[in-house]
């Protein structure tokens, strides 16, 4: 692993999907590498557009949960993708019509990344990066590693009142997703709310039973057990049980992180100020890369 690079759009606190199936991860990654790239995606966030003010309160929300996870900007580069875009904007001034992946794709090749950590729903968006890689070496000479991705443990998580759909942040349904920043009382009635089936005994069988093996993939995952380890905790209890079983390890698991939240909201400046520090890193890391991509393209 040379060079990690992952992202995350400011729409609101992460949620449990987000934390097991990214966040955690790159809290890892950044012990394990030494060119460690994370951005706040706020210009992929436009794709479904926000009044100015929201969009600002997101970003540093959005930072503030991801420190308060373990992300530390000493470790890694920390930065808003749109302080990002200006090198890349000047005369062509294209950026606003790319799509999503494209975008991402341009996000990631930029640092010449050769690892992405993300969630599974993220996967085939990685494809066109290295598509887009390989074509381009193919036209130009070797230039960039094909990014590779780096998948969680914890795949995918599901929507606590739809098991069917992974878990999402912009779910309309308000008991379908945990906040990380949630409170315990929040946690406690999602939880006992989360759709079953009409089976009381605890087994792990994503096919036919999706919402009870749900919660066996989130027990697992904020404990550290194993599934088969979790399923023999759960011996002898309903799902009703199980569910509020379910619910402490969540509450437990997150009440630091909720915590240390709040403490980092209280200080705009300083989430303000790794921004800044981040983005100046990053762009330094970029300019070589990008000047050499224009003098291959033939630009220059
Ligand atoms: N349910 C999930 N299970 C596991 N991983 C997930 N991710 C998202 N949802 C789940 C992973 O979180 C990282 C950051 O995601 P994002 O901010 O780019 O948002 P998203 O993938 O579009 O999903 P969200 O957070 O639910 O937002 P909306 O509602 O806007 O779609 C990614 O690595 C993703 O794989």
């Amino acid at each position: 692993v040379d060079r990690i690079f992952s992202g995350i759009q400011p729409t609101g606190t992460p949620h449990l999907g987000n934390y097991l199936g990214a966040i955690q991860n790159w809290v890892n990654l950044q012990e394990e590498c030494s060119s460690v790239l994370y951005s706040i995606m706020d210009m992929h966030s436009l794709t479904m557009p926000k009044e100015p003010a929201v969009l600002r309160q997101n970003i540093l929300d959005t930072t503030a949960a991801i420190l308060a996870c373990g992300i530390d900007p000493k470790k890694c580069f920390l930065f808003r993708q749109s302080l990002m875009k200006r090198a890349s904007q000047n005369s062509e001034g294209t950026v606003g019509l790319l799509t999503y992946p494209v975008l991402q794709a341009a996000d990631i090749l930029l640092y010449k990344s050769t690892h992405v950590p993300v969630g599974e729903d993220q996967v085939l968006h990685l494809e066109l990066a290295q598509d887009i890689a390989q074509h381009f070496n193919k036209k130009y000479g070797e230039f960039f590693p094909v990014p590779k991705a780096i998948l969680s443990t914890t795949k995918k998580i599901k929507s606590l009142r739809d098991p069917a759909v992974k878990m999402s942040k912009s779910d309309p349904q308000k008991l379908a997703t945990v906040s990380i920043a949630d409170s315990p009382d929040e946690i406690v009635l999602k939880f006992r709310k989360a759709v079953t089936d009409f089976t009381s005994e605890v087994t792990y069988d994503p096919a036919s039973r999706p919402g009870v093996s749900n919660l066996v993939s989130i027990h697992a995952a904020v404990t550290g057990l194993s599934i088969k380890e979790v399923l023999h905790q759960a011996t002898g209890l309903d799902t009703a049980h199980y569910k509020m079983v379910v619910a402490e390890s969540v509450i437990q698991k997150f009440a630091p992180i909720r915590n240390e939240i709040k403490k980092l909201q209280e200080d705009k400046s300083y989430l303000i100020k790794v921004l800044e520090d981040g983005a100046e890193k990053a762009k330094e890391l970029a300019a070589p890369i990008y000047q050499e991509i224009r003098r291959l393209v033939g630009f220059q």
